[in-house]
């Protein structure tokens, strides 16, 4: 049994403070495996915190902020009080928690909604797991401690107008200029942009892509962000711009000298949270369904009790169900050091997938009430096509399988 000192001693914390300081609505969570056997004490305590958290501060205002297209950002510091920014990192102030208990941080973040969740992963994922894996010690030490309390936002640019999927096509470029770089390009669909302080940018240069901190303010870089979206509405999503952008030396991470691979590492980090994540999203429409399937009457009976109905049901069951035991294992391998690359895609490739699906067929099952915001599962639904896009698409994820099992890559 993990110790609730030590490594996640600020996770802990935070736990006694949430709990004492909340009301409790109850969720009863959708465990048929009984997967929570396997979970540690201290997993299933943070489980509990997190889905606490969510229910009470996340759920009560995200219909609010998915009509408006806001992101709450009040919430920032909360998830930095909390613990659950690059909660699997160690040092640097960061809560050091097991992979199981990061994906089910993820997995609750995103039963309430997966802009929230989207948020936790820029910020641990993708901005600051590349300070900690291929930074200096002095871009940890500045960074990481104020990224994981959210006083700090940080993103993540790597896919441009011209290459989404192909992201080694990438045109922005950092040239040597003096004692520093020269940046010149534009980022597109980047999440936090324009609230992040520090943009962890991939550009080319003489010696191949490399990633560099751009903090914000600095002359030459600008941001804007995108509206219209009708998916991850209560999330900031942006463009960057980099004209004659001036960034020094020390702006470089240096581990990212391993190019192209180092920007994908940070990807598996990112997509390992989203499998977790698109289970909670599932779970949140399949409650939802099951509670309305029971209490909605038609020709006499309670929905639920109509064949057809049940098949769905028992076919979101049985996928969520499926998706936690991949996850669950993912988690072991991950936690060991012996997570491949690919294993990560299919489980963010299958999750995804089913949690998709899963949301259609809840919102069949609320026939017209489906398509209002009175509950969640329209706004999961919407929220699942932009999963299936990003962090690889669905198409990518099945050729990287396809390649690992082959041997023949279909991209080149
Ligand atoms: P390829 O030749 O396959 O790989 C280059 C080198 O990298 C290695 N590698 C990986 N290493 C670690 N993790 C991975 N996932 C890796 N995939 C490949 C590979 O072994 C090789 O190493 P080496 O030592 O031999 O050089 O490169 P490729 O150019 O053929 O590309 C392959 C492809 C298409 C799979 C890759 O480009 C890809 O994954 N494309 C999808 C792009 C993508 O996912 N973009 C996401 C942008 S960020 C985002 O969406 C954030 S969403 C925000 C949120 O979560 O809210
Ligand atoms: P394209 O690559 O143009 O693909 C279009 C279609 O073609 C897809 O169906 C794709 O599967 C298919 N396709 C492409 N190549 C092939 C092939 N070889 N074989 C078969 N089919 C193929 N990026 C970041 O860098 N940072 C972020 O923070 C970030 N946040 C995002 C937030 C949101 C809300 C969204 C929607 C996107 C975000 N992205 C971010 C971008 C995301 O990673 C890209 O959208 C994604 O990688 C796909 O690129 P694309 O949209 O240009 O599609």
């Amino acid at each position: 049994m993990s110790s609730l000192s030590g490594r996640g001693t600020l996770l802990s914390q935070a736990i006694f403070h949430s709990l004492a300081g909340i009301s409790m609505e109850p969720f009863a969570g959708l465990d048929y495996y009984r997967l929570d056997e396997l979970y540690s004490d201290e997993e299933r305590l943070i489980r509990e915190t997190v889905r606490t958290f969510v229910d009470a501060e996340v759920l009560p205002i995200i219909e609010a902020h998915h009509r408006q297209g806001t992101f709450p950002l009040h919430l920032i510091p909360r998830l930095g009080e909390l613990g659950l920014l690059g909660a699997n990192l160690r040092g640097y102030g960061c809560a050091g928690v097991s992979e199981v208990a990061y994906g089910l941080i993820m997995q609750e973040l995103e039963r309430g909604d997966s802009g929230l969740r989207s948020f936790a992963s820029v910020q641990g994922a993708l901005a600051m797991y590349p300070i900690y894996a291929f930074g200096t010690e002095a871009q940890q030490k500045d960074w990481l401690p104020r990224l994981a309390r959210g006083e700090k936002v940080g993103c993540f640019g790597l896919t441009e107008p011209d290459h989404g999927s192909d992201p080694a096509g990438m045109v922005t470029k950092a040239v040597r200029r003096g004692d520093g770089y020269v940046l010149n390009g534009s980022k597109l669909w980047i999440t936090n942009g324009t609230i992040a302080d520090v943009a962890v940018v991939w550009a080319r240069t003489e010696e191949g892509i490399r990633g560099f901190l751009v903090e914000k303010g600095t002359p030459g870089f600008s941001a804007r962000e995108i509206h219209g979206k009708f998916s991850l509405r209560a999330s900031i999503t942006s463009e960057l711009i980099f004209q004659d952008c001036r960034i020094p030396s020390a702006s470089l991470l240096p581990g990212s000298e391993q190019g192209l691979r180092a920007a994908l590492m940070c990807l598996d980090q990112a997509r390992y949270g989203i499998a977790w994540g698109a289970v909670g999203a599932a779970a949140a429409c399949y409650d939802a369904a099951l509670k309305y399937a029971k209490a909605r009457v038609q020709f006499d009976r309670p929905i639920a009790g109509f064949q057809l109905v049940q098949q769905k049901l028992v076919r979101m069951l049985t996928e969520i169900t499926k998706a936690q035991l991949l996850c669950h294992r993912l988690g072991q391998l991950k936690e060991a050091g012996q997570a491949r690359h690919t294993q990560i895609s299919l489980a963010k490739m299958n999750n995804v997938e089913n949690a998709r699906e899963i949301a259609r067929l809840a919102r069949e099952i609320l026939g017209a009430a489906g398509i209002v915001d009175e509950y969640p599962v329209i706004r999961h639904m919407l929220n699942l096509e932009t999963l299936y896009t990003y962090e690889g698409t669905h198409e990518i994820h099945t050729l990287i399988l396809g390649r690992d099992i082959t041997g023949l890559s279909a991209f080149a």
